[in-house]
């Protein structure tokens, strides 16, 4: 079945990459090969990552971007991300009205993706729908997530450029943001510009990027508003400037081969404490041991020791 499929993506036959998805977010077994024999064909795809918080404009900027990025004869998938929400397999109902126009367009595959059906984790189920988009010949991949808990920090392990969208009224906020969200940004979107306030938000950013001292790329901050698409080709020059960028520095190397050691490592990684949680966890052993260093017969170090010496781990395979 899976060379069917394969087949299929690399035909570019949309529907089989709609089961390929289908299958990676059901943790389907046969889903390792598909994505072993796609991944030749892949690393063409440039990835556009877009994150903010709830309500700021993402899904309006991004449908801003789609017509842009068609008119210049590009084909492109978008992936919205929504860790909050518990459906997938499907748009988002929001993202759908607003996409509306470009969801009946052939070159574009507009994917949601929730936390239902992502067992391994919706930042794998995301990174390996990715490459199936990638194989399928994309040439960008826009990913959309709300900038909530972890998600707005998982962008980086996927996206070649991130932009960070911000609004006049979250002013507030951008003090109280946390210093993850200025170190993932390589652009800074300050959209609702139609809205008073922007100003001040964009100083505030600049000031921030002051203190974050020099750096070899100056993340820049784009006035956006959806509503009359001002500011809308700025974003895309940005985004088309920090792309050059990357290839001409050697950065978008660097940065993928890095992603691909963590990659590799993440999954050996994950592999491992499963297969060691279910070995030791799962053990009567283990409660006796948790007893005994209860009433001090044994110290965590020497259970450890002993617990780790009994793991078998001939069965830690990842397919
Ligand atoms: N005034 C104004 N409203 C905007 C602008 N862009 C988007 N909106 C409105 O803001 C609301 C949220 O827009 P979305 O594009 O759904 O925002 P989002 O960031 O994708 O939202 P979530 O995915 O729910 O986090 C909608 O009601 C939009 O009409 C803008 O430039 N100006
Ligand atoms: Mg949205």
């Amino acid at each position: 079945m899976h060379e069917k499929i394969v087949q299929g993506i690399l035909n570019g036959e949309r529907r089989m990459a709609a089961r390929a998805i289908s299958l990676i977010e059901n943790e389907d077994p046969n889903k390792h090969k598909i994505l072993s024999e796609l991944y030749p064909h892949t690393g063409t795809a440039f990835v556009v990552g877009v994150t903010g918080p709830p309500g700021a404009g993402k899904s309006s900027l991004v449908d801003r971007l789609l017509t842009i990025l068609r008119k210049q004869g590009l084909s492109v998938a978008v992936i919205a991300v929504d860790p909050t929400s518990p459906f997938s397999g499907g748009a988002i109902l929001g993202d759908r009205i607003r996409m509306q126009e470009h969801a009946l367009d052939k070159e574009i595959f507009i994917r949601s993706m929730g936390t239902r059906g992502s067992l391994g984790g919706l930042s794998r189920a995301t990174k390996d729908v990715l490459q199936v988009f990638d194989a399928f010949g994309k040439d960008v991949i826009l990913i959309e997530t709300v900038g909530v808990g972890q998600s707005e920090v998982d962008i980086i392990k996927y996206a070649d450029t991130t932009m960070v969208i911000l609004t006049p009224a979250g002013g507030d906020g951008i003090q109280a943001m946390k210093a993850g969200i200025m170190e993932i940004a390589d652009i800074f979107v300050v959209n609702k510009a139609d809205m008073a306030g922007a100003d001040r938000t964009c100083t505030e950013i600049s000031m921030m990027l002051d203190l974050s001292g020099a750096k070899q790329w100056r993340p820049p901050i784009v006035r956006t508003s959806t509503l009359d698409g001002s500011g809308i080709n700025e974003m895309f020059a940005a985004i088309e400037k920090h792309r050059l960028f990357l290839e001409e520095s050697g950065q978008l190397q660097k940065v993928r081969e890095g992603r691909i050691r963590r990659d590799v490592l993440d999954l050996i990684e994950d592999k491992l404490k499963n297969t060691v949680w279910a070995q030791v966890c799962g053990s009567e052993n283990f409660e006796l041991t948790v007893s005994r260093i209860m009433s001090r017969e044994m110290d965590p170090y020497t259970a450890a020791n002993q617990l780790l010496s009994s793991i078998n781990l001939d069965d830690c395979k990842i397919f």
